[in-house]
């Protein structure tokens, strides 16, 4: 059996050994380098003196301000001109050289102040308010005026650098007949599409090479990759972009950016009885792509806020408003980890007001398991799960941690979380056999570091009953499977594996069916087992390869494709916990224990699971001690740099210990849901409860190492 069992990742010994190809990897002849000039003004109107070898906005979408501003700029670090150079030091140089006027217009950068819409962050917007949407159940009103107690505060998720080891980069090239680019992304079907829509040509083949890491902000098609597929087209030359880092930090996107204004009525046992609310979410400058995930993840937050508690009056008006900032894109979680940051702090907030233990609090809110699934009244419906059965649990850990916490000095805290993973619309696998009896599986989705190629060899070698060393995975370009959505929302095993089973289960069918027709005998009286099919009465046997060579032989074809089409997703949950070590007087902190119990549904590879779980606590570690952009007053970022900017190391990770119950298994054909998310989705509460419970004062701002808190 290959399913639940640790496999080591059948993608690393290329990658550890220094064989990865990655964007900047690739040469062809002749490969000609772009570097983009970018605004240095907020909000202005632009003039470019326009020059052989200068491109602006007007070669790249003429009379428009979007990907590449032309006659408006929105953002400090927004694209507004390319050049075309033979390396990247006279790329660079050449960028010195272009005139700009800027003529100012008035910029804002506060959300709040954005509301007010007395400055537009882009002229040709009516409203600075791109969404303004709220979501309500119960009588909040006159609930709040029959309960013990009310609070009232605000809390602020700080925007982030989605930071991936290797920045974004493309290379893309028209050779004549086809426009062929390479990308890093987190999906070359969905970048493809993009493209063949923008530039309204549809002879494109897109390739995800090896990507080191994403992070959500490689999932959108950015304004650099638009203009360099422009420009290839249109000069028939190979062009490479790849941005600096401080680039990077300064246009890739940013992420969260969200702030809660609550007022919460409970009772003395902590059962929260009306939550009210408004939740602004800063969308920096409009940029379409970004603009209209889910309104730039504020409708997410905003759906998810109640988390996993059954709240019977509720609230909360969302914001998503634009700023004249670098757009915010998803990241890590998008939208999830700022619900899950609201509410818990606000059950941690009410739990210290009533001197109530973190789990019994919890306990008297969640919804019980009788209730499933359970519609929360906000637009969302949680599939299985036992929240009390995890809770009673996690009592025992938490009561092992608090202990060695009392005895040592240290801080404890804990957060609970339910999120939505497994995201449609659809996603399609493709399985075959080569005439040598290789089994090729690909998948339309966009690994880039979480280890799927792995869990789907698993899941194709369970199926097949044969050893996962016959099974190569593919993927990461639009000429070898039919389409495909991508890598995001902790949807690619369940919903690439859900397509992936499928299509394996449809290759072993066929497999049975051509073996009925060696043995002249009727399906039901053959046994497939560990790839020999054999016949339950006579004595006749045939391997998978006397299959393969018989079917190609008599032109039968054993190529397979399958299209899982999604009808809900699904929605994981869990406790997670830390013991901190606190140094008021040097201001430091440090985690030193961090345990996490999750209920994924089924885990198809406890290890690759459990290394999402470390990246993403580590991750939302940072969110809440380190990591944040600083943005002076002009929008522009003050720590473009990674030593400035608080990017965690190993350094900083704690001991993690991770638990799993498979206890609410979702309805897809893999009964998985997802994890890649679940640490940065809840690791970020658990770190600031825990300071708060010790300093015994409400924390309103991250990164705490740096923040108002101490
Ligand atoms: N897994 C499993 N059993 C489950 C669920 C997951 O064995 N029930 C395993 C899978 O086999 C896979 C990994 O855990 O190896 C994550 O799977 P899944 O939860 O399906 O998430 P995705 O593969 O869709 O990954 C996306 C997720 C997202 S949205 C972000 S953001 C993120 C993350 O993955 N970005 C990452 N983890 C990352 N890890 C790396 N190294 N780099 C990134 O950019
Ligand atoms: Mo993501």
């Amino acid at each position: 059996h290959y399913i639940g069992q640790p496999i080591k990742r059948i993608e690393d010994p290329r990658l550890i050994t220094g064989h990865g190809t990655y964007v900047d990897d690739l040469v062809f002849q002749g490969t000609k380098f772009v570097a983009f000039l970018r605004s240095t003004k907020p909000h202005a109107r632009i003039k470019i003196a326009k020059r052989e070898g200068i491109f602006t906005g007007e070669d790249i979408n003429p009379g428009k301000d979007f990907p590449i501003a032309t006659n408006e700029t929105t953002y400090i670090g927004q694209p507004i001109a390319a050049v075309i150079a033979k390396d990247r030091y006279e790329a660079y140089d050449l960028l010195e050289s272009i005139e700009v006027e800027y003529e100012d217009l008035p910029y804002v950068i506060d959300p709040y102040e954005a509301l007010k819409d007395e400055k537009k962050a882009y002229s040709g917007l009516k409203s600075n308010i791109y969404i303004n949407k709220t979501y309500s159940k119960g009588n909040p009103e006159e609930a709040i005026k029959n309960v013990d107690f009310v609070i009232e505060d605000e809390l602020i998720n700080q925007r982030m650098i989605a930071s991936p080891l290797e920045t974004r980069g493309i290379l893309a090239y028209f050779d004549g007949q086809r426009l062929n680019v390479w990308s890093s992304t987190q999906s070359a079907h969905f970048l493809r599409r993009n493209l063949v829509q923008f530039l309204n040509y549809s002879n494109i083949r897109v390739i995800q090479p090896d990507v080191g890491g994403a992070f959500g902000s490689k999932i959108i098609a950015h304004p650099e990759e638009y203009a360099v597929s422009k420009l290839a087209l249109k000069l028939g030359i190979p062009l490479k972009w790849v941005p600096t880092r401080t680039e990077e930090m300064i246009s890739a996107g940013h992420g969260r950016d969200k702030s809660m204004r609550f007022k919460v009525g409970f009772n003395k046992n902590g059962k929260i009885m009306a939550l009210m609310g408004t939740i602004v979410g800063d969308l920096g400058a409009p940029y379409s792509d970004a603009n209209d995930d889910e309104s730039g993840n504020v409708l997410s937050t905003t759906k998810m806020v109640l988390g996993p508690y059954d709240i019977p009056n509720a609230s909360v008006t969302a914001y998503a408003v634009h700023t004249n900032k670098v757009p915010t894109t998803s990241y890590r979680g998008a939208g999830r980890p700022e619900a899950t940051y609201f509410i818990e702090r606000i059950i941690n907030i009410i739990a210290n007001e009533l001197k109530m233990d973190p789990i019994e609090i919890r306990l008297n809110n969640v919804v019980k398991p009788n209730e499933m699934p359970y519609d929360n009244g906000f637009g969302i419906v949680y599939d299985t799960g036992d929240y009390v059965d995890i809770l009673n649990k996690a009592k025992k850990y938490y009561t092992e941690l608090s202990a060695e916490a009392k005895e040592k000095g240290y801080c404890t805290g804990l957060a609970m979380y339910v999120e939505i993973t497994g995201f449609g619309p659809w996603e399609v696998a493709r399985v075959f056999t080569k005439s040598d009896g290789k089994i090729i599986a690909i998948t339309g989705s966009g690994p880039h570091g979480q280890g799927d190629a792995t869990a789907f060899a698993q899941i194709v070698a369970e199926t097949l009953e044969i050893p996962i060393e016959n099974i190569e995975v593919k993927w990461g370009d639009t000429d070898i499977i039919e389409d495909g959505i991508g890598t995001w929302g902790s949807r690619t095993v369940t919903v690439g594996g859900s397509a992936m089973l499928k299509a394996a289960q449809e290759l072993k069918s066929r497999f049975i069916e051509i073996a009925s027709k060696m043995m002249n005998a009727d399906i039901e009286e053959l046994e497939y087992k560990e790839g020999t099919i054999t016949h339950k009465t006579e004595n006749k046997k045939l391997e998978l390869s006397d299959i393969i060579k018989y079917a190609y032989k008599n032109g039968i074809s054993l190529d397979v494709t399958s299209v899982y089409a999604v009808s809900k997703p699904t929605s994981p949950y869990g406790v997670h916990m830390a013991m901190i070590d606190v140094d008021k007087e040097l201001n430091k902190m440090r985690v030193i224990k961090y345990i996490a119990l999750d209920d994924i549904g089924k885990v198809i590879n406890p290890m690759l699971a459990e290394g999402q779980i470390h990246g993403g606590v580590l991750q939302g570690i940072a969110q809440a001690l380190y990591e944040g952009a600083k943005i002076a007053d002009d929008g522009s970022l003050l720590n473009s740099n990674l030593g400035d900017y608080g990017f965690p190391t190993a350094v900083e990770s704690p001991e993690i210990k991770w638990y799993y119950i498979e206890k609410g298994l979702s309805a897809h054909p893999t009964g998985s849901k997802g994890i890649g998310e679940a640490g940065a989705v809840v690791s970020t509460p658990v770190i600031v409860n825990a300071v708060e419970n010790c300093l015994g004062k409400r924390i309103k701002t991250m990164p705490l190492s740096l923040g108002d808190s101490l």
